[in-house]
This record gives structure tokens, sequence and C-alpha cells, in this order.
């Protein structure tokens, strides 16, 4: 592979002397190459091979049991100003996190090998990707690179002698979770990632790039960057409309995505398309409307739970040229997560690395979960059976509608729509989530997390705010994306969940779309636009007229107390919160007051 960014070449060869790894290897994506990595990693035990007949070209990785998860404790914004990486990020000057990353990278590398990975986000020469060039110490992020990204000649190609790409440095250095730093200079276009070998902290495409430098990247160039899965739902007439939705890490990106329809509405005609599942970058067109890609070749997604039942296509999608990370490795090279379709191995061993077996309980009683609850899979996107075949194209998919949600046990209703575009942006805003696996803290905690954007957002999220509410006044009217929010998570007294979910989703989707055609009435409530019960289609669910109720109720207290918690989290930004924000939490407040006099 010929590089002739002369700017690249010198800067890898400054990362050569400053880290010392005993070789470099530019990463080319060939198939040659990867087999050979894949050998050598099996025979340091970084990888186990599976068995090829049940997981054809599949491999096992475990991590260091301290690392099996995003830290966002670890993670900076490294911005000359504070104020612009703003009060929900954590922040370090530029010159500290270098002098910091570069103790650690001094000698990093002796006695490993150097891999160099170009890569793209997007479409190679679509106007709506990004190139980035990898450095790292680890085959295991080599390889999910591979998968996650476009890799290869195209993309050294695309760079040219003097193409912009992002300088993302890895390093595994000593694994220690004390001296991890996840650093980002949007400044300077560039990241460094030291002390991990997990996931969102290493795959630096994913959201380091795509994410918190990109939306810093798409503030400056008026486009955004946003945790949104993407699909299309394509009716009985054939119609296919997209969607967009954001909702916060292990809270059903990528089963909506890739959702198989219940047998009723498959058997009037219903099919889904699968855009993305992570990850999504929209640019206003010409046409005045909103244009969606996923940056993103692969799906890193999570195993709990995941089978034949509650996720068909993604068990379609793994099933060959795989990656497994923190699950139960069987002696006879089969894997197993809790929830999945099969009867665990045995002998086995849990994502420690420990023997073990099913029903095993710790000195307190408490089960011994097998599989890690963040293990995640590696898998292309193409083996995706319900890919989008507009997946490649370069200006993506027309947005219809964007959706937001979270895991709310009580508060939100199943769905409702924001009155307009600004009503919407609040809406994204003030979202809430309980806390789950997919980073490091206590799970089931309510945080706020707007936009699903919390731990992602590259700059001041009010100036975030702002950039969307802006966003929306340059699209043309009729072609603006109506903004809904769902919540699949409430629960009743027993904590059980009220909705079905899963594949059942798409009935929601139906009447979201009916709501963007114009075709169904809507009950307005203080919080936007319910469905009449009438107007969901509820066929074969058995679902009583009190669980119905139930999923819709807007409860006057409850979101009275909702809105002293919003006051608070808009409080901290200050000055610089766009006031529009303020007058919807106030026309919130005010549409709650007139509930209560009725
Ligand atoms: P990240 O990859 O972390 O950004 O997450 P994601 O949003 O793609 O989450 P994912 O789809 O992997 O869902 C994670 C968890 O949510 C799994 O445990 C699923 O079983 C569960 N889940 C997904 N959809 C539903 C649903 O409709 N209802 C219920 N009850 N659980 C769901
Ligand atoms: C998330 O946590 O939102 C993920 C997984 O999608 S990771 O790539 O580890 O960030
Ligand atoms: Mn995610």
């Amino acid at each position: 592979m010929k590089v002739i960014h002369q700017e690249a070449v010198e800067w890898v060869e400054e990362l050569t002397q400053k880290c010392q790894p005993d070789e470099v290897v530019w990463i080319d994506g060939s198939e040659e190459q990867k087999e050979q990595l894949e050998e050598e990693a099996f025979a340091t035990g970084e990888l186990v091979k599976l068995d090829q007949g049940k997981w054809p070209r599949g491999v096992y990785h475990r991590t260091d049991p301290r690392d099996v998860a995003r830290t966002e404790e670890s993670t900076f914004i490294c911005t000359t100003l504070k104020e612009d990486a703003g009060p929900t990020n954590n922040w370090m000057s530029p010159l500290t996190a270098y002098r910091k990353a570069d103790e650690v990278l001094k000698g990093s590398m002796r006695g490993r090998s150097m891999y160099v990975i170009p890569f793209s986000m997007g479409p190679v020469g679509s106007p709506f990707s990004k190139i980035g060039i990898e450095i790292t110490d680890s085959i295991y992020v080599v390889l999910n690179m591979i998968i996650m990204t476009i890799v290869g000649e195209e993309v050294v190609t695309e760079l040219g002698t003097n193409g912009i790409y992002t300088k993302c440095i890895h390093s595994k250095a000593g694994l220690d979770p004390k001296k991890r730093l996840i650093l980002h200079f949007p400044e300077d276009n560039a990241i460094i990632s030291v002390n991990s070998g997990y996931g969102g902290n290493v795959l630096l495409g994913k959201k380091c790039l795509a994410l918190r430098i990109a939306t810093h990247q798409a503030r400056n160039e008026g486009w955004l960057a946003e945790h949104m899965l993407i699909m299309g739902i394509e009716e009985p007439n054939g119609r296919i409309q997209y969607l967009a939705g954001a909702f916060p890490s292990a809270c059903g990106k990528t089963n909506l995505a890739m959702l198989v329809p219940p047998r009723s509405m498959q058997s009037k005609g219903y099919r889904i398309w699968t855009v993305g599942d992570d990850i999504g970058w929209m640019r206003i067109d010409t046409d005045g409307g909103l244009w969606a890609i996923n940056p993103e070749s692969g799906f890193f997604g999570v195993l709990p739970g995941t089978n034949e039942k509650t996720n068909p296509n993604a068990m379609a999608t793994m099933r060959k040229n795989s990656i497994f990370t923190n699950v139960v490795l069987g002696e006879d090279s089969d894997i197993w997560w809790e929830g999945c379709d099969w009867e665990p191995p045995q002998p086995a061993w849990d994502w420690k690395g420990r023997p073990w077996k099913p029903d095993m309980k710790d000195e307190s009683g408490v089960p011994i979960v097998g599989a890690h609850p963040n293990s995640r899979f590696t898998a292309p996107i193409s083996q995706n059976p319900s890919s989008s075949f507009r997946r490649e194209h370069h200006h993506g998919v027309q947005v219809t509608a964007i959706l937001f949600g979270g895991r709310r046990a009580r508060l939100a209703p199943l769905v409702y729509e924001a009155f307009n575009w600004q009503h919407g942006v609040f809406m994204g805003g003030i979202m809430a989530s309980e806390r789950t696996a997919a980073q490091y803290g206590a799970i089931g905690e309510v945080r706020r997390d707007p936009m699903a954007m919390l731990p992602f957002c590259g700059y001041n999220m009010a100036d975030y705010f702002e950039h969307w509410l802006r966003m929306g006044v340059r699209m043309k009217r009729k072609m603006r994306p109506r903004i809904f929010h769902v919540n699949w998570f409430r629960t009743d007294e027993n904590g059980d969940y009220l909705w079905p979910g899963f594949g059942e989703n798409l009935r929601v989707l139906e009447w979201i779309l009916a709501r963007c055609r114009g075709e169904v009435e809507a009950t307005s409530t203080p919080i936007g636009y319910v469905p009449r019960p009438e107007d969901l289609d509820l066929d074969g669910l058995d679902m009583s007229e009190t669980v119905v109720k139930d999923l819709f109720q807007v409860n006057h207290q409850d979101w009275l107390e909702e809105a002293n918690g919003i006051e608070e989290f808009f409080k901290q930004f200050g000055d610089r919160l766009p006031t529009e924000m303020w007058a919807q939490l106030e026309g919130l407040r005010r549409r709650l007051d007139v509930m209560e006099e009725r």
C-alpha cells in the first residue's frame, strides 16, 4: 500500500519514535493480512478461534475484568477554554492532556507491534464522510476497526497527498484503570486513548470521532452528528419512510433498527430496512429536507438478551465473520450468554476467565452471570438480512421523523409527539434514562441524558441545543422531520414491563408515520400529543384496557416534579442556555397548571 500523504507519514514516524514499537504495520484491509493477524492473536491467546462449524470465521476475546465498558470519568474534552467543553463534560487543558498522554505513550509499545489503520467513516467520497487514521497496539482493535469502518487502499487513495483526517492514537499501555485517559482535541482534530482495550474507549472511529469530534465539526459546518439508529419502514403499498432515533446506550437502538415485524403486520406487508444502529450523520440537502447516513460499517451490539425471538436479524448477522467479547467460552469453543437460544457449554469459563457453571452463586447467594451485561458482538452490517439497499448511498436517506427515548419506569407514556420543532428540541433536551451496564456507574439510577448525547457531545451542551434549534429554522417547513418521544420500558407496580416491546414496537412506529402524513388525530396533553387508543393497532396483543390506559397516562404530580428536575439541570448552563429552552419549560409548567385546574 503506497501512502503519499507526507504529513501522515511523518506523524506515524514521530509516534514510532515516541512509542517504540518493535515494528510498524500499515493495515490494508486485505483478507491475507487479516488472517495473519488472527493467527498471531490465536498464538498469544489474545483471541480464541471459535468452533468453525457453528461460528465460521468467528473469534472470541476477553478484555481485562477492569475494562468492560466505557469509562466516562476518564473521558475528557480538551479545549483551550473550559466553557467550550461545558458543564456536562470533563475538561482538561490541551497542554496538560498532551503532557499526560506523552508520559503514558513513551515506550508504551515496546515488545509490541504498532498498527496504522487508515479508515473512512461513511462511504468513501461522500460529502458526509470523514477519514481517520488510528494507531494502535492491539490486534483486537484492528480486527474490530476492519468490521466497523471502511479500511484499506481506497481510503489512502481518497486521502491523497494532503487530505484532512482525524489523528487517532490508541495504546493499551499497561491497562491501568487509574491511568486511563480518553482525550479529545476538537481544535486539533485529534484523539488519544490510553490504558483501555474495550469498545467505545478504543474503537476511535466510533464514539470518539463519529460523535465527540464530529459534533464539534458538525456545529461549525452546519450539520448533526447524533447517537441515533436509522431505519426504513416499508408499508404494504411499497412506500418506504425513514426514522432516526436517539436512545441512550443499551436502551434499544440495535433492537429497533433491526426489528422483525410481528406476524400480523408481516402478513399485511410491512418490512424493515436497517440503515444503522448507533450513529447518524444528518445534513440539510438542497431540497430543504434532513438526510442521514450511518457512518459505520458494522454493529457493536449488546449480547445478553439477544436471541432468535428478540432479535433474529442480529442472530443471523453475527453467524459468521464476527467477534464475541466477554461472553462465556466453552472448552468446545462454543460461546454462550444470558438469554441466548442454546444450553451453556460445559466445561466453560465466564467473562472473567473463571470456571463457570449455570446456577452458580457467590458467597451471598447472588447468581454469578456468565457473560458480562455489556458483552458484545462485532459483525459486518452487510450480513444483516434487513440491511437497507440505501445504506451505502452517498446522500443517505431522507428522515421523516426523529425519535427520542429512554428507560422510564413511570413518567413517560409509550409515545407522544412534540407540538413543533422547538418543543421537540426541548423534549430531546430533557431526556432522562435509567443507567445501564454500557458505562460504569450505578445501574438503574435515573440521569439526564439529553438526546442520548450526554457522554458524546464534544462541546458545550447549551450550544448544542442552540445548534439543534437553528437546524430546524434552516429546514423547509414541509420537509422538517416531526419529533416524537417513545418509552418501551414503562412498568406496572410489580416492576413488569407494560409493553411487549421488540418487534411489537412497529405498531408505535406505524402511528408515528401516520401522524407525519397527517392521517390521524391525537389527544393534546401538557407534554405533547398522545395517541387515541383506537388509533394504535393492538391487534393480536391481548392487552387489557387498563394496561393501555396506564401506558398513555400523563401524571400531573410526576411531571411537576420532573419540571423541577429540568430546571435544576438547565441552571448549570447559566446564560449560555438558549432562552427558547426556558420558554419551553415555562410552557410545560403553564400547561400542567391548566391541567390541574380542570
Ligand atoms: P448501545 O449499543 O449501547 O448504544 O445500545 P442500543 O441502544 O443499541 O441498545 P440495544 O438495542 O442493544 O438494547 C439493549 C437492551 O435493551 C437489551 O438488553 C435488550 O434486550 C433491551 N431492549 C431492547 N429493545 C427492547 C424493548 O423494546 N423492550 C424491552 N423491554 N427491552 C428492550
Ligand atoms: C454505547 O455505549 O453507546 C455503545 C457501545 O454503543 S460503545 O461502543 O462501547 O460505546
Ligand atoms: Mn451507542
